[in-house]
């Protein structure tokens, strides 16, 4: 076949099929990404100019290239009018904000100005909270580079693409594929956006880049402090580390760009109950940064699962980072309310599934006391065969990691959820757990998987690699016959703790009828009361979080009841209205909390 661009007619914005290659490269990762410990920073959130790009002419076209006149100065026309736009305040799930964009799915142009001249000698990066699924940023007319992943940062140096008056466009595709993580099959809704802040954050030539802060728990003793620094670059020198409360102040020698320390102190230690958090301030050169860290440990023994050297139950429930209002964008009181209502419930530990959920979920968890499972969006029938599939899962993985590795709430990395056990699966996510354990020894791995039914056995072959099996079970709903869960329970013998990550039934807030109705709150709170009767008699189950603490949003659930909505709930979507299993629920965790079990 004749190459495209042989032909004399060949136009690239109209022939060029393969447009999006050019924009594959500059790629933001876990490896572009900085610490941020409480820098100033100066927010590129308020008002952007948005056009709808179906087609993605945008990039097709190079509209960032803001072409206006040919090379003989003649007129040319154009498609888009940047400042003449629409304009929408970001950061936000757009489907909330526009009713015309409510099921809208594909590429969107946002765009806006902004004035920042850096100083001598300092570095500028583009903090982009989230934004989903792929993103790419232009500087006055030039590529900066491209981020994929729906729910983690993206950091970019931008210093040499700044004038004083800077035009900024940010091209962002939501489309669902097969080959993305998650694939386009889920059971969530798929806001699209750049719906978490942005940021510049200025930082000197050289910089600290990273920091890790935690407990050295070799000798059981709890009374080492560990810090590493890593600095931006391979330079050598000296970093002062204060923790001002336990009366540490000490240099750490920097060799290459890296040091590390380990100092004897005593700590009050971390629990949901009392969650003790000390002000921890590093400086190297003209550089400081600073973080609120506790310090905890978290460790399995056998089927138990131990925090501060002390067996801990799991009193868990799951949540999806939507609100009814602001969709994926919820705000800081929407978390808090969030973290009281699963107190409420009586729960020392929350499953964010399915994603990576703002960081300030795990700062707030950090503050009001509350154990944190993250996880990854490896979720269902995931391109397993596919290198670069891999590569973007491991990516997530390692942004979530690099993001919240000081968060002592955060107990565990869940590598997915629900993946049919095959060849190809097991590789791929023995090969995440592996990346987890590496990048941070300090925590447990886990992930959500599914009972072969065949069998009812907990068997994934997976297990071998985790520390925690996950497992999702949802008898009396989806396995009718609820006696699969004893049988279940009996014929498994896991030498490692379970947390059932799963388990619940739809019912409708204010629909009520016999608990074999399904979709009343009877039906639901019946198979609650079952749930719990069962599950609490078998040693090896060390924690659960039920399916789900609100009812969400979501595009696969058509029957009239549901609208569009999963309604697991224990409360209703507009996260305040309790339905009775939210009482069963509170009841049992009531009772484990005062037995101590
Ligand atoms: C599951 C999935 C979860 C779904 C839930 C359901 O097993 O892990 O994402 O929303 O079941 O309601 O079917």
């Amino acid at each position: 076949m004749k190459n495209q661009t042989e032909a004399t007619n060949y136009k690239t914005e109209i022939h060029e099929m393969d447009y999006t290659a050019i924009y594959e490269e500059k790629k933001a990762t876990a490896a572009t990404m900085i610490y941020e410990g409480a820098r100033s920073t100066q927010s590129l959130d308020g008002l952007w100019s948005y056009g709808i790009d179906q087609y993605d002419t945008c990039l097709r076209a190079k509209w960032y290239e803001e072409q206006y006149f040919d090379k003989d100065g003649l007129q040319l026309p154009v498609d888009f009018s940047f400042d003449e736009w629409p304009k929408m305040q970001l950061p936000c799930s757009y489907n909330l904000v526009k009713p015309e964009l409510f099921w809208y799915e594909g590429s969107m142009v946002f765009t806006r100005n902004f004035l920042m001249e850096p100083k001598k000698g300092e570095k500028v990066f583009l903090k982009i909270g989230a934004a989903n699924y792929l993103c790419r940023v232009f500087i006055n007319k030039k590529f900066v580079g491209m981020h994929r992943g729906g729910s983690t940062p993206a950091y970019f140096e931008i210093t040499e693409y700044l004038e004083k008056m800077n035009r900024i466009l940010i091209t962002v595709d939501n489309t669902r594929r097969s080959t993305q993580v998650p694939m386009d099959n889920t059971d969530w809704f798929n806001y699209g956006g750049i719906y978490r802040s942005m940021e510049l954050i200025c930082v000197p030539e050289i910089f600290i880049k990273n920091l890790a802060v935690g407990l050295d728990t070799a000798d059981r003793s709890f009374e080492t402090v560990k810090v590493k620094v890593t600095i931006s670059e391979e330079v050598n020198g000296e970093a002062v580390l204060q923790i001002p409360a336990l009366g540490i102040e000490e240099a750490i020698r920097i060799e290459k760009g890296e040091g590390s320390i380990s100092i004897k102190a005593k700590p009050d230690l971390w629990t949901p109950e009392a969650p003790v958090l000390y002000d921890v301030m590093v400086s190297f050169g003209a550089d400081e940064l600073s973080d609120r860290i506790g310090f905890r440990d978290i460790k399995v023994e056998g089927n138990k699962i131990i925090l501060n050297g002390e067996e801990i139950f799991l009193r868990g429930i799951s949540c999806h980072e939507d609100s009814p209002e602001t969709g994926k964008a919820l705000t800081d009181e929407e978390r808090i309310e969030i973290i009281k209502t699963a107190k409420e419930l009586g729960c020392n530990f929350m499953r964010l599934a399915h994603y990576p959920h703002h960081e300030n979920t795990a700062k707030l968890a950090d503050e009001m006391g509350l154990l944190l499972w993250e996880e990854i969006p490896v979720y269902w029938a995931i391109d397993f065969d596919n290198e670069k599939t891999y590569e973007d899962a491991e990516n997530q993985l390692l942004e979530l990691i690099g993001r919240d590795k000081n968060r002592a709430s955060v107990i565990i990395w869940s590598v997915g959820n629900e993946n049919q056990d095959t060849e190809s699966r097991y590789k791929f996510m023995k090969s995440l757990a592996d990346t987890a354990r590496k990048a941070d020894p300090s925590r447990l791995v886990s992930a959500a998987c599914v009972i072969d039914h065949t069998v009812n056995i907990i068997n994934d072959r997976l297990g071998e690699c985790l520390d925690v099996i996950g497992v999702n079970e949802y008898c009396g709903w989806y396995e009718p016959d609820f006696e699969k869960l004893p049988q279940l329970l009996r014929n498994s013998n896991p030498d490692k703790p379970v947390i059932i990550t799963e388990f619940g039934a739809d019912a409708r807030c204010g629909h009520r009828g016999s608990i074999i109705d399904k979709g009343t709150e009877d039906c639901q709170a019946h198979i609650y009361r079952q749930q719990v009767a069962t599950l609490d008699k078998i040693p090896y189950v060390q924690g659960m979080t039920p399916w789900i603490l609100f009812d969400f949003r979501c595009p696969r659930r058509l029957s009239v009841i549901q609208d569009y909505h999963n309604l697991k709930g224990l409360c209703d979507a507009d996260h305040k209205t309790k339905k009775q299993a939210f009482y069963v629920l509170q009841e049992y965790y009531r009772k484990k909390e005062q037995s101590g079990t």
